[in-house]
């Protein structure tokens, strides 16, 4: 499946009844996200799978794939576009023979033998990161620009960069050959998730430029 990780809005409802996290998610849509990773580290499967089936109705009409964080048996139940894997859930090599060679399976690389294997076993895009720290809960280490550089040149599919990124300090990875940014806290926490989301947008489109 074709899709622009330009600007990959992963969410968490943690802070949020349902109501309000959909209303941020649609405003993120508004904003021109490009891709959604529906991230729920707390929530049992039934809960997963009934949040995922309300957010994906939401970005069916922007046209935005979705993607589930960890849980193919969750993408799969709400036909959602993809699964992203991390390196301690399943591996890609079986994600990518569960989901079917039309969806999205993304994986997480820190190292560039990491990112070489996650192709190999047929991943379509890596998140790398944490670039910067961050305030999301998240069990991870800092990854430098320069491993990020080398991972971009090292494979083939797309390389987004993650972690405490925000429109005032991406300008780090200019010339990095990145195919987007992944943000949490940047939309997620914004007074105006829309706004932020645009605003997000506009600031990577130049530094690709720059
Ligand atoms: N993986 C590495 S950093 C991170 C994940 C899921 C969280 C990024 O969140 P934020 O709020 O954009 O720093
Ligand atoms: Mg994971």
């Amino acid at each position: 499946m074709k899709f622009d990780s330009s600007l990959y809005f992963i969410t968490d409802s943690t802070q949020y009844g349902e109501e309000d996290f959909l209303n941020r998610v649609e405003s993120a849509c508004k904003g021109g996200v490009t891709l959604i990773q529906l991230r729920e580290k707390e929530r049992t499967t039934r809960e997963y799978i009934a949040v995922a089936e309300k957010v994906h109705a939401i970005t069916q009409r922007y046209n935005i794939p979705l993607i589930i964080d960890d849980r193919v048996d969750v993408a799969l139940a709400v036909n959602a576009e993809g699964v992203h894997v991390g390196q301690s859930d399943m591996p890609v090599k079986i994600a990518r023979k569960l989901m079917g060679d039309d969806k999205i399976v993304g994986a997480t690389a820190k190292t560039v033998p990491q990112a070489i294997e996650a192709y190999e076993q047929g991943a379509d895009y890596l998140g790398v990161g944490a670039i910067y720290p961050t305030t999301t809960k998240v069990k991870t280490v800092l990854t430098s620009v320069e491993t990020l550089n080398k991972i971009v040149e090292a494979v083939p599919i797309n390389v987004n960069a993650i972690g405490g990124l925000n429109k005032d300090n991406i300008h780090i990875l200019k010339g990095s050959g990145i195919d987007g940014i992944c943000v949490v806290s940047a939309i997620m926490k914004a007074d105006n998730p829309c706004v932020a989301a645009r605003e997000l947008r506009e600031a990577f489109d130049e530094l690709q430029q720059s």
